[in-house]
């Protein structure tokens, strides 16, 4: 068996470097050009690979040790015997030798193919001159995008063992992405997923540059224009007729920042019904009196209210809320409404509790209560948060329908606009009934057309029989 020193490479002129990271430790088996630690310069990094197939012994140095000088040894690997009579020598030899060309050092280290799996002693360890030779013949960085090797795809699909191979932080099995430890760390730091960045190194690996180049163009897009997205261009009404400005009130602000960000992130649909309320209408009228003595107003938005309570409890698909990375769900076992509100500061959502809970007077009270408190400006932060869905009534306001937007997290909300007699086929002539307009969207992530269409049909036949809303 034979002993190999792996030794800091020629440092190219720089005056030290700095262990940045152990990829292997003491007992581990390495294979022929795996990265065994990652070096730093002022000026580049350096991936040092394993120049034999074999175990590593010893390691000589920890992360953060500085480095001066050439040729210090940092690791002992014995050598499998497979490897041994590789002319591969020790890696240190393997590093340019001229100044200024750390950079080319890096493309070396990066131009060496991955371990083949079939046979790793088949894959040759370039000479010093090979690696130099190659080096010298290697693109720059950004300007080449080589084609990947067949190879690839059988690599994709079954990922060599080791650090290189890991799935990026964040990413889903499967998706794999090749870039090495540094650049996973650094990919990490700045938030990035590796696998958006487009790799430029051999083999569709990725490399420090790819993840700087991918940096510099998020932040060169945000300048012009938010994320990507086209900006819309300024314009100077004044040149078409007389302007006055204003600023839009706190509260519009923030609704514009929940509205945009639901918009762009959601996926929404919108499904649209009608609800036979002439039942209900004629209950609702029939308790004039009762509304009087309680000093209550009773509208149709209780009713409303407590039957998406209903149908979310039975769909409860729609009670649930997308897990931050994407890949589950939070499912509400509680019925809290928001309602929108409409007030002279802008758009405000209270929050009604419990809707599964309470009776019709008690909502219509509460219903009363919050819009007033909104109105006046006297909600509390926690009386607008912990809504599952909310219900935006324009009944009082008048329209045929609209398409309301999801208050995310929520991934429901039901739009009701203004009932109206119409003639409805019954079967055997048109008769007059009151027909509620309702449009429900839905976060088309969580929530599929069949849950949004159950619960909306549900919606409404609990609209058009009230006695249900009692089971
Ligand atoms: N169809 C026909 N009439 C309706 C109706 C409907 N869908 N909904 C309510 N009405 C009637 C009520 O019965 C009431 O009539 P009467 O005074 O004759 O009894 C009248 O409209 C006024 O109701 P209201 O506004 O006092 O009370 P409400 O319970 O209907 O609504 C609230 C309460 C807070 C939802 C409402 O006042 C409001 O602010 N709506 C606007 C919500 C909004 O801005 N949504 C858009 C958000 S997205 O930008």
């Amino acid at each position: 068996m034979n002993i190999e020193t792996v030794r800091v490479p020629d440092l190219g002129g720089a005056e030290e470097v700095e262990v940045i990271e152990l990829t292997v430790a003491v007992g581990d088996s390495v294979a022929v050009e795996q990265t065994l630690l990652v070096l730093e310069s002022e000026k580049a990094t350096l991936e040092l690979p394993s120049p034999v197939a074999g175990v590593v012994k010893k390691i000589l140095v920890a992360e953060g040790d500085k480095i001066e000088r050439e040729g210090e040894p940092l690791m002992e690997i014995e050598g499998s015997e497979e490897s041994e009579g590789s002319e591969a020598g020790e890696s240190g030899e393997s590093a340019p030798a001229e100044e200024g060309e750390e950079e080319d050092a890096q493309a070396d280290a990066k131009e060496a193919p991955p371990p083949e799996e079939e046979d790793q002693s088949a894959v040759e360890t370039p000479s010093a001159e090979e690696r130099n030779q190659r080096a010298a013949e290697a693109p720059p960085a950004q300007a080449a995008r080589p084609a990947p090797p067949a190879a690839r795809d059988r690599e994709t699909a079954e990922p060599t063992p080791g650090a290189e191979s890991r799935p990026a932080a964040g990413g889903s099995p499967g998706a794999e992405v090749y870039a090495g430890p540094y650049v996973r760390r650094l990919a990490r730091e700045l938030g990035v997923d590796l696998r958006r960045v487009e790799a430029s190194g051999p083999r569709q690996r990725i490399l420090k540059e790819d993840v700087q180049a991918f940096v510099r163009q998020r932040l060169d897009d945000q300048a012009a224009g938010g994320g990507g997205i086209p900006s819309v261009p300024e314009v100077d009404y004044g040149r078409f007729g007389p302007v006055s400005e204003g600023e839009l009130t706190k509260i519009g602000r923030l609704t514009a920042a929940n509205m945009h960000r639901s918009w762009l992130n959601v996926p929404h649909v919108t499904q649209f019904d009608a609800a036979d309320i002439t039942e209900l209408e004629a209950f609702r009228r029939g308790q004039t009196q009762e509304a009087e003595a309680r000093g209550v107003k009773l509208t149709p938005v209780p009713f409303i209210l407590k039957a998406c309570a209903a149908a979310l409890r039975d769909n409860p698909v729609l009670n649930r809320a997308l897990s931050a990375n994407g890949a589950g769900f939070v499912q509400r076992e509680f019925f809290h409404l928001g309602m929108a509100v409409d007030t002279q500061r802008g758009l405000l959502v209270p929050v009604i509790r419990d809707v599964d809970r309470k009776g019709i007077w008690e909502l219509a009270a509460e219903i009363a209560e919050m819009a007033d408190k909104a109105r006046a400006g006297k909600l509390k932060v926690n009386e607008m948060q912990g809504a599952c869905f909310t219900v935006s009534s324009l009944g009082a306001i008048g329209g045929e329908g609209f398409t309301p937007i999801i208050n995310t997290p929520e991934v429901g909300i039901l739009g009701v606009s203004r009932s109206a007699v119409r003639p409805l086929w019954n079967g055997t002539e048109f008769a007059p009934r009151t027909l509620l307009p309702l449009s429900l969207s839905y976060d088309h992530r969580v929530v599929n057309g069949g849950d949004g269409g159950r619960f909306l049909t549900q919606v409404a036949a609990l609209l058009a029989d009230i006695r249900a809303l009692l089971l």
